[in-house]
């Protein structure tokens, strides 16, 4: 069956704000306080969309989440009216408040875990959205992303959202930054590659904190109905988390044959190309593209983001591109990485830069502002239209971030009950726009 890599990105919300919430982030801890542009920041994304859609790839999105989060304040004991709440949470725990506000939904790649219909047990295309377990801010996506996976893929026939896994430590899952997924083509069985920081049952003993178990990836790879022979669970180096790659896909990249990685991304980088042989054995020959750390220090890579790219089979193009962020070409060592990359006769043609600044800040790339899903041309129909982004589709959605997103927001601007009702306002008309129907996020539901 044949089958195209769609990517679905996550819009970014009016809320956009640099609130230094995710210890291990390097770019969120550096840049928390900075005034942020939540319109540039929708825009930014919106036009790398645009960019890819317009070179005819299929790309999607996901709408933002209602933020602040009025719900997660009143669990915390807050009451009154939601000025009230706001203002007596602000006054008492400014910190919670701004983990209300975080906009983090936008980095889609951390919205589920994804297995195309030809790996399942059943046939169809499933999702299990992530726990985010290990940030507070993170952890109140899960249930509203559930449901704009619903929104999106509702088509049950094809299409299966699961349940989060628990919340608990030991589930602490991420969803698709830390998976890989290699093939010969995308409609073809592949070799699903979950890659994890620690076991449940360990001490912790890293500076920054492990955010994916190997629990949680073998409870995944059940539920999804995963082939054992074509599974692989790899751990991560703690000299990668303790370098500032949270998530993995700091470091490491991949589609059909080919992974895109730096030597220090794994614990065993031999075992986890054995393994990796191994699975694909009899389907395809991997390719193992590996950087080596006197070409690119991992320190180079976590702050020029080299590996948050997206490699993309191109239109038209006899090898892969790679949309990397500007801060790639930016960087020294990267910048001739990439040049020396294209000029050889490996798997990458083309190195595309793209400005996506705002988000970069908070420590998202390219590659986390999406989220991959391989559909084959039934299941590519049974999308929900309103989910793809057409040309028409992009100027109104830039149109609607004009009229509704603040041009610039400071750290103790998320005290202004205005922002709450602006980005209300922001949100009930993107669920016009887009036929969310009339109880999409909880404030509509009051
Ligand atoms: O989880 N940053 C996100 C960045 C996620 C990047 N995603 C991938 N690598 N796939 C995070 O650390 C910062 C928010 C703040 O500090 O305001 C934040 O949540």
């Amino acid at each position: 069956m044949s089958a195209v890599e769609a990517n679905f990105d996550g819009l970014v919300g009016p809320t956009h704000n640099y609130g230094g919430l995710s210890d291990g982030n390097l770019a969120s801890a550096k840049n928390k306080g900075l005034i942020s542009s939540p319109r540039a920041a929708v825009i930014e994304g919106i036009v790398k969309a645009q960019r890819l859609s317009e070179a005819g790839l299929v790309q999607g999105f996901l709408p933002p989440h209602e933020r602040p989060f009025l719900p997660f304040l009143r669990q915390a004991g807050f009451s009154g009216s939601d000025t009230q709440v706001l203002e007596k949470a602000w006054k008492t725990v400014p910190g919670l408040v701004r983990n209300a506000y975080a906009a983090s939904p936008m980095w889609a790649a951390n919205a589920a875990m994804v297995s195309p219909s030809a790996d399942t047990g059943d046939g169809r295309l499933h999702f299990t959205p992530a726990n985010l377990h290990t940030t507070l801010h993170r952890s109140l996506e899960g249930p509203q992303t559930r449901r704009s996976l619903q929104w999106a893929f509702g088509d049950k026939d094809r299409f299966a959202v699961h349940d989060l896994l628990p919340a608990q430590p030991a589930f602490a899952d991420e969803g698709a930054a830390n998976h890989v997924r290699l093939c010969r083509a995308h409609g073809e069985a592949g070799v699903e590659i979950f890659v994890y920081g620690r076991e449940a049952s360990e001490a912790w003993s890293g500076a920054f904190p492990a955010r994916q178990t190997l629990e949680s990836c073998q409870a995944i790879a059940r539920s999804h109905g995963l082939d054992p022979k074509r599974t692989v669970f790899i751990r991560q180096s703690q000299d990668a988390i303790d370098a500032g790659a949270f998530h993995n896909d700091v470091v490491c990249v991949g589609t059909r044959e080919t992974l895109f990685f730096h030597e220090k991304a794994f614990a065993d980088r031999e075992g986890a190309m054995d393994a990796i042989r191994r699975a694909a054995d009899g389907l395809f020959d991997p390719v193992f593209a590996e950087v080596r750390e006197e070409d690119v220090p991992i320190r180079d890579a976590v702050t020029s983001y080299l590996f948050n790219s997206q490699l993309l089979v191109w239109p038209n193009e006899d090898r892969l591109v790679l949309v990397a962020p500007v801060e790639t070409e930016e960087t020294e060592t990267t910048r001739a990485y990439c040049e020396a990359l294209v000029s050889g006769n490996g798997p990458v043609g083309k190195v595309d830069f793209v400005d996506v600044r705002q988000s970069m800040r908070n420590g998202g790339g390219p590659a986390c502002l999406r989220l991959r899903v391989v559909l084959t041309a039934a299941e590519q129909a049974a999308v929900k239209p309103q989910a793809y982004i057409t040309a028409d589709r992009a100027d109104a959605l830039i149109a609607w971030a004009e009229r509704h997103y603040r041009e610039s927001l400071a750290p103790d601007e998320l005290r202004d009950p205005a922002l709450m009702e602006e980005s209300r306002a922001a949100l009930d008309a993107l669920t016009r726009l887009l036929d969310l129907g009339d109880d999409f996020y909880p404030f509509q539901r009051s």
